[in-house]
């Protein structure tokens, strides 16, 4: 219980809470922040709070501080759960997770990076040159995926735009010998649009300000990202980022990682080609649709390595089979238009799914045999996007939400499951304690027939124009009597449909849900890619390959896509030991000063932290293993100090306990002790200080000689 001595910082843990009360929490959650106590636990539950400043605990001497301690033996730390993770997966075989939540700009991504890096820190002691390699890997990947998969929103200045689950692969000494991640829904749409002071991802700004000039030249762009359509907005907001030196850094880490420069000018050229792509522009000409710059036709075919008149062809017509007739029709500018847009968006997300498939080649495990070596067990790492509101949501958010809120159904079902399995597996009864399940908004949107995204699916199942406001209309006729579930209209046409999550509402436009959940894209634009002369290119569009009449499945909706992904992973999650991250955003205005008490309020509700504590509280505040409670507490009890001579630890327990006069106060399980109130806890705190110091002073004058 290691601060519980310096209460000038607070409860390290507000499971010690005198009284479990909101006040009381957010005395306490502030008091820490402003002393610099960025972490506390409820139990075995990190609490963070954004410092939004650098904080001197992350380095070499905080590594050797956590590693191989018992959670509570240190001040509350990421390095702690992730050592706890760490040795769970160790010592039991375990496959171990460790899941960080919280809204946008709270903290999940640069926690999931402290966590790796002190995964990797702690590991392969004897250096060998395989597992260093993978390590490298494994940390030089964050900084690409970070390039293609984040950008600057009105909430965070690097915004994870996909989610994203690392699988780190430990052999049987606990080595790390491999990886692999699993993407979630990328939002592409910031390709091709982003909102007032928001800008595209990374990557594009990088290329512009850090690639070298001949490079530049090759791709035929220039610097500025004004010039650009798709980026023009994003281009003028003022970011304290340095893409410059990211660039550098990026193309370093592809190299580390081996991407082939082929492969990475691969990359730049798709980069270049989305920004020429949104400068096109289409008019007609009595019956005729034409490019009203087909010089850029020209360079962008050039990029694609395929004929120019096959990339004009491709964005103006499209190829329809009709019975045994294929013909060409001519798209209208405004399909042309879209058609253009949803290969901007398609070939971004075709490029980040690629790059994460290439970091998988490199990082996954090669040559283990499980016969020779043992299990190779598993610590997961999830890091998404973190639940958002914003001025105008659209289907992005509703999706990105919907996962925050799943993720929020997995803890409270294994927070509490763990718990009363705890109690079950040692043997202590147990009382069941209420607590607010968001089952009814999962269902909302998941649940089939009558889910919204069900609803969604089935109006873009409907042949014929679909327009958004028949699905709202859908959705209003389905979803009239539901509790969480409304519908508005804004001005003339911005219709919105609205959830009441918790403690706050989200309304989404739903403008563009159709189009998003369809996300067509047309075939003639796959075999264009599929049929370059650039092999990187064939190997991204593999379906290319199809001709048009053997093309005759439909595909899943981007709804049911990432409703399925969630399933899966949340099935994977639950399957494993799972630690939690819970991250708090103290201020919107990333200042390392302020703690806004309503805005953490707010979060401290919809994490459901309160509740965690009671229900942690609800049997017993602190629980440990006997040994591990003897070596802390055994100078307290002349039953155990300085060893026992008992049948057994929990015996020794039960004496030194029962000595100090708590027996009433605690329950003895098969392997840990269960103490009820933090009352007793902090009194055997009081007395093992109280000892030590005795210890101390008699020591000190065994040394002086004056005894
Ligand atoms: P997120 O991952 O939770 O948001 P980040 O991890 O990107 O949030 O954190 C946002 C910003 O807060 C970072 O860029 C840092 O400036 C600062 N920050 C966060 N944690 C720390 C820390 N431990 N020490 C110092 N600064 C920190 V989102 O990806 O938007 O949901 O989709
Ligand atoms: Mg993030």
């Amino acid at each position: 219980m290691a601060e519980h001595e310096s209460l000038e910082f607070g409860k390290a843990d507000f499971v010690l809470m005198d009284n479990v009360c909101m006040e009381d929490f957010m005395a306490n959650l502030k008091l820490r922040f402003e002393k610099g106590r960025i972490y506390s636990y409820i139990g075995e539950v990190v609490v963070s709070v954004n410092p939004y400043r650098a904080m001197n605990i992350y380095g070499r001497d905080a590594v050797e501080q956590y590693r191989n301690r018992e959670l509570y033996e240190r001040p509350p730390h990421l390095f702690a759960i992730a050592d706890a993770a760490y040795k769970a997966m160790k010592r039991r075989n375990k496959d171990t997770c460790i899941v960080i939540s919280g809204e946008s700009g709270a903290g999940k991504t640069e926690a999931s990076k402290y966590i790796m890096q002190y995964i990797a820190a702690i590991t392969n002691p004897n250096q060998r040159a395989e597992v260093e390699r993978v390590k490298n890997m494994l940390l030089k990947s964050n900084c690409v995926l970070e390039a293609f998969g984040n950008a600057k929103t009105n909430r965070n200045d690097n915004s994870s735009r996909f989610g994203k689950y690392m699988d780190i692969n430990f052999d049987f000494k606990g080595d790390p010998i491999g990886g692999h991640i699993s993407n979630y829904l990328l939002e592409k749409s910031r390709v091709i649009f982003q909102q007032d002071g928001e800008r595209s991802f990374h990557s594009f700004y990088q290329l512009l300000r850090g690639g070298p000039e001949s490079l530049l030249r090759s791709l035929h762009i220039q610097k500025d990202p004004k010039a650009y359509a798709y980026i023009k907005v994003g281009g003028q907001v003022k970011s304290s980022i340095n893409d410059g030196a990211d660039f550098k850094a990026v193309a370093d880490a592809m190299k580390v990682i081996g991407f082939t420069s082929e492969e990475t000018l691969t990359a730049y050229k798709i980069l270049a080609t989305t920004l020429h792509l949104g400068n096109l522009t289409f008019g007609v000409d009595g019956d005729v649709i034409l490019i009203q710059n087909p010089k850029v036709v020209s360079v962008i075919g050039e990029l694609l390595s395929t004929p120019e008149d096959n990339v004009e062809k491709a964005l103006l017509f499209r190829t329809v089979a009709t019975g045994r007739d294929v013909i060409d029709k001519q798209h209208t500018a405004q399909e042309a238009g879209y058609g253009r847009d949803a290969l901007a968006k398609a070939m971004y997300e075709r490029l980040f799914c690629w790059i994460v498939g290439r970091i998988n080649d490199v990082i996954e495990v090669k040559n283990y045999d499980a016969r020779v070596h043992g299990k190779n067990t598993v610590i997961g790492v999830l890091d998404i996007y973190g639940f958002e509101i914003f001025q105008n949501n659209s289907f992005e958010q509703f999706c990105i939400n919907y996962c925050n809120e799943k993720l929020q159904q997995l803890f409270i079902q294994l927070v509490l499951k763990q718990e009363q399995e705890e109690y079950q597996r040692e043997g202590i009864p147990w009382k069941h304690i209420d607590y607010f399940n968001n089952q009814i908004i999962v269902d909302l949107v998941e649940q089939q027939h009558k889910g919204i995204f069900s609803v969604l699916d089935e109006a873009c199942m409907n042949v014929g124009k679909v327009t958004d406001e028949v699905f709202l209309q859908g959705l209003n006729g389905k979803l009239a009597k539901h509790v969480h579930y409304t519908s508005r209209k804004v001005g003339r046409n911005r219709n919105l449909l609205e959830i009441s999550y918790f403690t706050e509402t989200g309304p989404y436009s739903v403008v563009g849900f159709i189009d998003k959940n369809k996300d067509t894209l047309f075939q003639d634009f796959k075999r264009l890619l599929y049929n370059s002369s650039n092999p990187v290119f064939k190997a991204m569009w593999p379906e290319g390959k199809l001709r048009i009449t053997e093309v005759t499945k439909r595909p899943l909706t981007a709804a049911t896509l990432f409703k399925n992904s969630m399933i899966s992973l949340v099935e994977n999650l639950a399957c494993k030991e799972p630690y939690y991250v819970r991250c708090i955003k103290p201020n919107d205005v990333k200042s390392p000063l302020l703690f806004e008490q309503e805005r953490c309020r707010h979060q401290v509700e919809y994490l459901g932290l309160l509740e965690n504590v009671r229900v942690r509280r609800a049997g017993f505040a602190y629980r440990q293993t006997y040994p591990r409670f003897l070596q802390r507490y055994k100078m307290i009890s002349e039953f155990t100090w300085p060893n026992h001579d008992l049948p057994s630890d929990r015996e020794a327990v039960k004496r030194l306990l029962q000595g100090c006069g708590f027996d009433h106060d605690v329950a003895y399980g098969k392997t840990k002790v269960f103490v009820r109130t933090p009352r007793t806890l902090f009194s055997l705190e009081a007395q093992r200080a109280d000892m030590l110091q005795r210890i101390v002073l008699f020591l000190q004058k065994v040394w002086r000689g004056t005894l």
